[in-house]
């Protein structure tokens, strides 16, 4: 393929000419970012901009006794030293949580977590304000932490949370769906249940970009403006304006490239509100910038979730009842991104796919020494910890029955006439045909051949061979207003669409793009709509003075709510196109019908396609002097607010195939088969885009990845030497699939996508490692199955048969 010239078809890649609408093309943005023109947080460069570093706790738990500032103060080239104690004369020590809980910005009383802000220098260049850092003095005390959540609420643990009035314990919440009564009855009953504990562990997001801010307050117009690699600008903007007392207008957050965000660019960070506040104290603007080690120290974390599973089950391998437990650790500061509603995010899922009599989960979430966080790397609000439990479980029940593991999901699977389903814990799914997609995995994958080879092996001797299933149900598009809000805020977004006389367009949406390619995928919805090139839509996001409000990119939500509010703005364009449409050919708009051509889109006289106007031509009469009916506003320009009736439920059907090693316990992935239906696609080279990054995303978490801490607290992977990321080493070329079950409530019939594959993979990968290990009689082992970890698996138990 000719890479200077987009329009042509790329037989790599499979892009075609520019579609006018829906369809495989290059990414927009990737002109830039290929060329190196991206325009990161780092490479805002203002006049006179000073440089802020942070001063971190070395304790996991420390009384804080005092703060001695005043060499850092004396140093050549440092302009302020900010402390807990200077936040508290502001009020700002503490901010809010996206939780509702406080969280220190700098630390004041104590430390909670190896890592936690503890003092912000503002200097002139950063060497010398991390130079400065090393001269103050801290004196701590320090107190014996908690790191196992399991031991959180012992009898006498230490108290992490004294700031809070009358807290005598690490209990933060318990939270509860389903039918507790109705559960354990079945189980009473039940032919068979199967229990297995298991660990999703601490994760992390680890964007290539870490988060940083510049700020820059001007004291003489009082506005204050933060770059920050935010998923939610407008959620940033009001949060400043009701926690600091400024005034909203007078706050523009800008959100410029995002080098990636997964979750862990939604809350805010203390260095955000040091920045800030630098600026507002010297009157400049102030740049901060996280290095890698404060990025997985520090920032949101993903899952920790300690969960108990049980199955009840007919001896015919009827999936009947499912009950859970978990133990959830949030670290020092509830801080976990998620509707108010849902303290424990979208976990009620955890039926999953499968046709399920009644459910019962349990949720209890407590505070230990480590970093706060919880949603965040691609979960789709927890859902990742659900879908992860459900196929474990039904592996485990197939382990316990001696069934095949499809078949067994097979039998189980929701049918495509029971929907609309609602699940036993009240979620409304809104369409799938789920056994059409597993049976496309299984012959992508021919599966019984793999079978065959298996039997073979085990015959015979050799490597290990292990397929493993996972069928995932995703809850995305956030959501419903009645039901969903972060702090109150209702999750609607807001979109603006401005066509120009020449019929050019430019779109305004709230959503933010951290790498998923928005720029050129709600083009296309706008050409879609009117017809036109996406070349000639341009989408404006990620900055709070030119964009309309919404809560941002997370949970997969921009396609299925900003996504839909694109739709319906080019649709009121639409229709008052067709005003204008009737206006130039004298026509009734009754009479007048839409069409879209290789040429364009049309409105034109029924019947008599030829005799009509072009949208470009209505947009420049909608300019012009004619004369337009009583009522019909000039122009083409529309705005909208979405609040989507429900949330959309993806879904897919994946197949790792692995090899392992008995001697070495390394795992090799031979295979993965991915078929996904996220509904109608937009652009099916980005979707394939997002599966591909999500499946690389499963292998990391269920092989490589850990954010581990010895007993004092220390944090044992603060650096990618330790904390390891997949490459396409550790991956296979990916096969993909796809099936097409449209939203009935989505004005394009789109699901969401972005987070599917990082949700779906991890439990594809962890079944594959342990029905390799089956003849082993290992029945589950933890996540990440580590060459060491399997090793010991191996080692611990009989000798194959
Ligand atoms: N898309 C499509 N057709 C569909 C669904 C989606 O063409 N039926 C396109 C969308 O228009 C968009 C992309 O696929 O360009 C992802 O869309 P969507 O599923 O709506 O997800 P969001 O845009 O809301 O992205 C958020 C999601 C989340 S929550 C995480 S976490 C994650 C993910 O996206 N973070 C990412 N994928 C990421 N990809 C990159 N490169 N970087 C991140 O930080
Ligand atoms: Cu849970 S990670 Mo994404 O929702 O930004």
């Amino acid at each position: 393929a000719n890479a200077t010239d987009t329009t042509a078809t790329d037989t790599e890649t499979g892009a075609t000419a520019t579609p006018m609408g829906f369809g495989r093309m290059h990414r927009k943005e990737d002109a830039r970012f290929i060329r190196g023109r991206g325009n990161y947080v780092d490479d805002v460069r203002l006049p006179g901009m000073l440089h802020g570093a942070i001063l971190r706790s070395p304790h996991a738990h420390a009384r804080i006794l005092s703060v001695d500032a005043s060499a850092a103060e004396a140093h050549p080239g440092v302009k302020a030293v900010i402390t807990g104690e200077t936040l508290a004369g502001m009020d700002l020590a503490w901010m809010p949580t996206l939780s509702g809980d406080v969280q220190a910005v700098l630390a004041t009383d104590k430390v909670r977590f190896q890592g936690q802000e503890v003092a912000f220098v503002v200097a002139e260049d950063p060497y010398t304000a991390r130079d400065a850092l090393e001269l103050i003095e801290v004196d701590y005390e320090p107190l014996e932490p908690v790191i196992d959540a399991r031991r959180a609420l012992d009898e006498g643990a230490p108290v992490i949370r004294d700031d809070v009035e009358g807290r005598t314990g690490n209990h933060i919440f318990d939270w509860e769906a389903g039918d507790r009564e109705q559960t354990d009855a079945i189980f009473e009953r039940a032919e068979v249940t199967v229990a297995q504990d298991m660990l999703y562990p601490r994760v992390h997001p680890a964007p290539l970009e870490t988060c940083g801010a510049v700020a820059d307050f001007d004291r003489v117009t009082g506005k204050l403006t933060v770059w920050c690699p935010t998923q939610a600008p407008h959620a940033h903007r009001t949060l400043y304006a009701l926690v600091a007392g400024l005034p909203e207008h007078k706050i523009r957050v800008i959100s410029p490239d995002v080098g990636g965000g997964f979750g862990g660019k939604v809350g805010i960070y203390p260095g955000y509100v040091c920045a800030i506040v630098g600026s507002i104290a010297t009157g400049r603007p102030v740049k901060w910038m996280e290095d890698r080690s404060e990025n997985l120290m520090s920032t949101a974390f993903a899952r920790d979730y300690h969960m108990r599973g049980e199955i009840a089950a007919t001896r015919d391998g009827k999936v009947l009842a499912i009950r859970v437990k978990v133990l959830a650790d949030h670290g020092a500061f509830n801080g976990t991104a998620q509707p108010t509603k849902f303290p424990a995010g979208f976990f009620g899922v955890f039926t999953g796919s499968y046709d399920i009599r009644a459910a019962h989960c349990e949720v209890t979430g407590v505070h230990t020494n480590k970093a706060p966080g919880g949603v965040a790397y691609a979960c789709s609000f927890r859902i990742t910890e659900a879908v992860y439990l459900v196929e474990r479980m039904m592996d485990v029940l197939a382990c316990e029955l001696d069934a095949d593991p499809a078949e067994l999901r097979m039998k189980n699977l929701i049918r495509p006439e029971r929907f609309p389903y609602t699940s036993p814990t009240g979620w409304e799914y809104d369409s799938g045909d789920y056994p059409r997609a597993l049976r496309l995995a299984l012959d992508m994958v021919e599966y019984d051949k793999l079978r065959a080879e298996q039997a073979e092996r085990r015959r015979d001797g050799g490597p290990l061979l292990g397929i493993g299933i996972s069928f995932f149900t995703e809850a995305v598009g956030a959501g419903p207003r009645k039901h969903m809000d972060i702090l109150g805020l209702g999750m609607a977004d807001g979109a603006e669409l401005r066509v120009h006389p020449t019929g050019k367009a430019v779109l305004r949406v709230s959503c933010q793009s951290q790498g998923q390619g928005h720029e050129t995928t709600f083009a296309q919805i706008v050409a879609a709509e009117l017809g036109v090139s996406p070349d000639d839509v341009e989408v404006v996001h990620g900055d709070t003075d030119q964009t309309p409000f919404g809560l941002g990119t997370y949970g997969s939500r921009s396609t299925p709510v900003s996504g839909a509010a694109t739709a319906i703005v080019a649709r009121k364009v639409r229709e008052r196109a067709r005003l204008v449409a009737a206006a130039m050919l004298e026509a009734s708009p009754d009479d007048l019908e839409w069409s879209v051509s290789e040429a364009g889109g049309r409105w034109s006289v029924q019947g008599s396609a030829e005799h009509g106007r072009t949208i470009q031509e209505i947009a420049m009469a909608a300019h012009s002097n004619l004369e337009l009916p009583e009522g019909v506003e000039g122009h083409l320009d529309a705005v909208t607010v979405y609040n989507p009736p429900n949330l959309t439920y993806p879904f897919g059907a994946y197949v790792c195939v692995v090899d392992v090693d008995p001697g070495t316990g390394q795992v090799k992935v031979r295979r993965f088969v991915a078929v996904d239906d996220c509904g109608v696609r937009i652009n099916p080279m980005i979707v394939e885009g997002q599966i591909h990054g999500g499946l690389a995303d499963g292998i990391g978490m269920a092989l490589m990845q850990l954010m581990a801490f010895d007993e004092d607290g220390n944090h044992l992977g603060a650096s990618f030497m330790d904390y390891l990321l997949p490459t396409s080493m550790e991956c296979p070329s990916w096969e993909l699939g796809e099936t097409v079950t449209p939203s009935p409530h989505h004005p394009v019939g789109a699901k969401g996508v972005g987070e599917s594959a990082t949700v779906g993979s991890p439990a594809a990968v962890v079944n594959a490692v342990l029905d390799a290990l089956r003849p082993y009689g290992v029945r589950h082992a933890d996540m990440p199955l580590t060459p060491a970890n399997v090793w010991s698996a191996l080692q611990g138990t009989p000798i194959r048969t």
